[in-house]
């Protein structure tokens, strides 16, 4: 009988999971390298932020159903949710997992089940966990269970998702998957699939690369439609209405932990068999270029540009790989005077300075916007025709509404119009 959870690895997923499994009765030991998380963990603190969770590690912690260490200790089963981050050629750094896997090691005993959380390369249960251990001399699959369990949260949201979501869970054999999905089971009222380890690890991957496969194909109609004189949203809107299509949004790129990142587990692996996943991620890379050639268009050198937004995405905190931040790259190696407005960005978070609305748009020929946060969606026109140089926003998330016709608004629908408009200027 299960009644011991450790999890390894405090983080975004690790920390929402290990108060789950306390909420639902278990006697959980989180473990973190990281001794700031696991002191402030034991006064009932959280390190990171998320809806709902910090009330949720006060009220288990309290109850003494959830603790932290620096060290793994022994348990029933081992959850390991720790970061698999990318080197600079794009292939998975599993060190992490590594370190991971081998500090439970002395603790296992036999019957005990090991889930691996972290997105990884396909086949890395088969080919580099079940190793690690069965190196220890266990009979994995007899003795030790193991199996990938990739999580699909969306943060801000995670305390739901964890609960309602689908569950994928993939074992080395069929008894290591049903073990894990009995431990789910305990709070989980989505469905729990069962599957082998290497297609959980695949479906988890293949997920997020549909995504960026699908917004690199609307990138690319951006594209098509700048060059022949075509509104790329209006075709989007239009080809929508057709029962079985879904094309996504253009937009500056693809960033965040997830998207930019996974595609390549996959590349990695297989590159011969995955042109169209290796050109999609082309795709997203050069949308800054194509933002920076538009910018370029639209002001001259010495213009001063007001940058709007900065993460990857809107409503949140998080840059990154945000391609956002390589736009800003891109124009302060161009020279141009720039202003940064992002109010869900501290300065400390990126490293140069942050301007509020007024000090961003106070002279400035152009407003570019890059995020599509809540604040942008209604700009002061006012104060946009009065402070600025030359009231022009151009807008890559085509999210700004602007009524009032003396501001010169540009989004990806309408760069035909840019071209002409601009071309008999000349
Ligand atoms: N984006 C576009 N056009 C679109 C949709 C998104 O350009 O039509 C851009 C966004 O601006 C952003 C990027 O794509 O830069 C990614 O945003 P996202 O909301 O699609 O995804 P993430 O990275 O925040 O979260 C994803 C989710 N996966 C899927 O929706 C398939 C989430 O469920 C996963 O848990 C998460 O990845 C993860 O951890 O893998």
């Amino acid at each position: 009988m299960v009644t011991k959870i450790c999890v390894v690895g405090l983080g975004y997923i690790g920390l929402p999971t290990a108060a789950m499994f306390a909420k639902t009765g278990f006697e959980v030991v989180g473990v973190d390298v990281n001794e700031n998380a696991v002191n402030l963990l034991n006064q009932g603190k959280i390190h990171i932020e998320e809806v709902g969770l910090g009330d949720l590690v006060k009220k288990v912690v309290h109850e003494d159903k959830l603790r932290a260490t620096t060290s793994p200790e022994q348990a029933d089963v081992f959850i390991i949710a720790v970061p698999t981050p990318n080197y600079p050629d794009h292939t998975a750094n599993l060190e992490y997992v590594k370190s991971a896997t081998e500090s439970i090691l002395p603790y296992l005993r036999k019957d005990n089940l090991v889930i691996v959380e972290s997105t990884i390369p396909p086949r890395t249960i088969d080919d580099f966990v079940v190793p690690i251990i069965q190196a220890e001399g266990w009979n994995v699959g007899e003795e030790i269970f193991v199996t990938h369990c990739p999580e699909r949260v969306l943060p801000g949201r995670i305390l739901i998702e964890l609960v309602e979501n689908t569950r994928i869970v993939g074992g080395i054999n069929n008894i290591s998957a049903q073990k894990a999905a009995n431990v789910y089971k305990s709070f989980v009222t989505g469905e729990i699939i069962l599957t082998s380890a290497v297609t959980a690890e695949m479906s988890k991957l293949m997920e997020n690369t549909y995504r960026d496969v699908n917004i690199a194909l609307a990138n690319e109609l951006a594209k098509i439609s700048d060059k022949l004189g075509i509104n790329a949203l209006e075709v989007i809107q239009l080809a929508n209405r057709h029962p079985r299509v879904n094309l996504h949004q253009p937009g500056p790129g693809v960033g965040g932990h997830c998207l930019a990142v996974d595609p390549y587990f996959i590349i990695e692996k297989a590159p011969e068999e995955s042109p169209l996943i290796i050109n999609a991620r082309r795709i997203n890379n050069s949308m800054p270029e194509f933002v920076i050639e538009h910018v370029n268009k639209i002001v001259d050198s010495n213009a001063k540009i007001a940058v709007f937004g900065l993460t990857y995405k809107g409503n949140i905190d998080d840059v990154r790989e945000s391609p956002a931040m390589d736009v800003v790259s891109l124009l302060q190696e161009k020279n141009y005077n720039l202003s940064i407005y992002d109010p869900h960005v501290k300065q400390d978070q990126v490293g140069f300075k942050l301007s509020t609305f007024e000090e961003a748009i106070d002279q400035a020929d152009c407003i570019l916007v890059l995020t599509d946060h809540n604040e942008f969606k209604r700009l002061d026109e006012v104060k946009i025709h009065s402070k600025m140089r030359s009231p022009v926003v151009f807008d890559t998330k085509n999210c700004v509404k602007i009524n009032s016709e003396a501001i010169k608004y540009y989004n990806y629908g309408n760069l035909y119009e840019m071209n002409r408009e601009l071309e008999a200027l000349v």
